[in-house]
């Protein structure tokens, strides 16, 4: 199997070429990224070189990635700017990436008849109250609130109108909140640990009561590679882990990890149009496919998560200090 991996070296997209690397030792795989603020070859940098093939690309052209199209058998679409509070400053990144680029993945598909499997979030469903007894299924409206997540919704709905009107074979994934090493410090759960890291309070945006669906990003790659393997063509398939959490419960959890008081967080400006809850239905992937994600004590995974920050400084310094210089602007 050839697999041309987009976006491989952000956060996700690297963890699931580590993914195939080790676990399906005879694909060869390609990666394309354009190494925006969020992709950083240092993700990928243990993987030997012959057998992981870097190419510096932008999905905005379609010359630049047509020719990587044709030479593998699958294309699984990681790349996107992936950053809600971004996309509030400025959604046109988010329009050019998510949107045009997506329809350039899907017109070199169609072009040299390929598989594609189109990554995107539980966000595309607009959000839940917070006792509302339902949770997403793959037939839960659309109803995004963002414009992350209304390109991300825009890109679903051309996959799904490519697959329909020119029969292309693709199918979609949706994921609900990831957490894991090589995360960008812009993101909650990083963030936390770094400020806390750092000698500064963990920022809670609003009352905190918003309600996340988390899940460890080894268990959304495992979903992704078992969709491949055994998903069937045309379907859309929800990934979760059953975690729903308030943001104030993740800091003070990530608090009590790092033997602070519970209380040494601050409350920050909420963010506007702030989504209040996601959760996952995950019964489709897991009766369908026979997907079972391995990280079930979300405290275990987040002490894992809150150690390889610690250990990892190298890592975020540079982009941490970038990172607070943008929130300070906006805050
Ligand atoms: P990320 O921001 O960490 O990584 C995105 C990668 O895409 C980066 O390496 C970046 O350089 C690359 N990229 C951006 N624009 C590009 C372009 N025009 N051409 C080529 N490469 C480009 O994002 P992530 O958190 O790893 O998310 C990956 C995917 O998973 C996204 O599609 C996102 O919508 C989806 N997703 C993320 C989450 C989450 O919790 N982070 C949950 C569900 C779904
Ligand atoms: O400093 C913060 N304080 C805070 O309270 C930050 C950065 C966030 N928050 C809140 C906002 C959200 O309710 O934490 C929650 C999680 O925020 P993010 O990490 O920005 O994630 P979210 O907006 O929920 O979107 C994420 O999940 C779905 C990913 O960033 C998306 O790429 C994915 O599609």
């Amino acid at each position: 199997m050839k697999i041309l991996v987009t976006g491989g070296a952000g956060f996700i997209g690297s963890n699931f070429v580590r993914l195939i690397y080790y676990e399906r030792p005879n694909w060869v795989i390609t990666i394309v990224d354009k190494l925006t603020y969020a992709g950083n070859l240092n993700n990928i940098a243990d993987l030997d070189k012959n057998r992981v093939k870097f190419v510096k690309a932008d999905i905005c052209n379609a010359n630049a990635i047509n020719k990587f199209i044709k030479e593998n058998d699958i294309v699984v679409h990681f790349a996107a700017e992936s950053h809600n509070d971004n996309s509030l400053q400025n959604p046109y990144p988010f329009i050019k990436t998510n949107l045009l680029g997506t329809y350039n993945i899907l017109e070199g598909i169609r072009k040299y008849n390929k598989r594609l499997h189109h990554v995107s979030t539980d966000e595309v469903f607009g959000d839940l109250s917070l006792n509302d007894p339902k949770k997403f299924t793959p037939d839960t409206p659309y109803n995004p609130s963002s414009p992350y997540s209304a390109t991300k919704a825009g890109a679903d709905m051309l996959v799904r109108a490519w697959i329909r009107s020119f029969g292309i074979q693709a199918t979609i994934s949706n994921c609900s909140n990831n957490y894991g090493p090589y995360q960008h410090v812009e993101k909650f759960i990083p963030r936390q640990i770094t400020e806390i890291i750092e000698g500064r309070k963990p920022k809670l945006y609003g009352n905190g009561l918003n309600i996340r669906d988390w899940i460890h990003t080894d268990d959304h790659s495992s979903g992704v590679l078992a969709i491949i393997e055994k998903g069937i063509v045309g379907e859309t398939y929800l990934i979760g882990t059953n975690n729903e959490k308030s943001n104030k419960e993740v800091i003070q959890m990530i608090l009590k990890l790092m033997g602070k008081d519970l209380n040494d967080y601050e409350h920050v400006s909420d963010r506007p149009g702030h989504d209040l809850r996601y959760a996952i239905d995950s019964s489709k992937i897991k009766n369908d496919l026979g997907w079972k994600p391995k990280y079930i004590d979300f405290e275990q995974g987040l002490n894992d998560v809150i150690n390889w920050y610690i250990e990892n400084k190298n890592w975020w310094e540079y982009q941490k200090h970038q990172t607070e210089l943008k929130y300070n602007k906006i805050i």
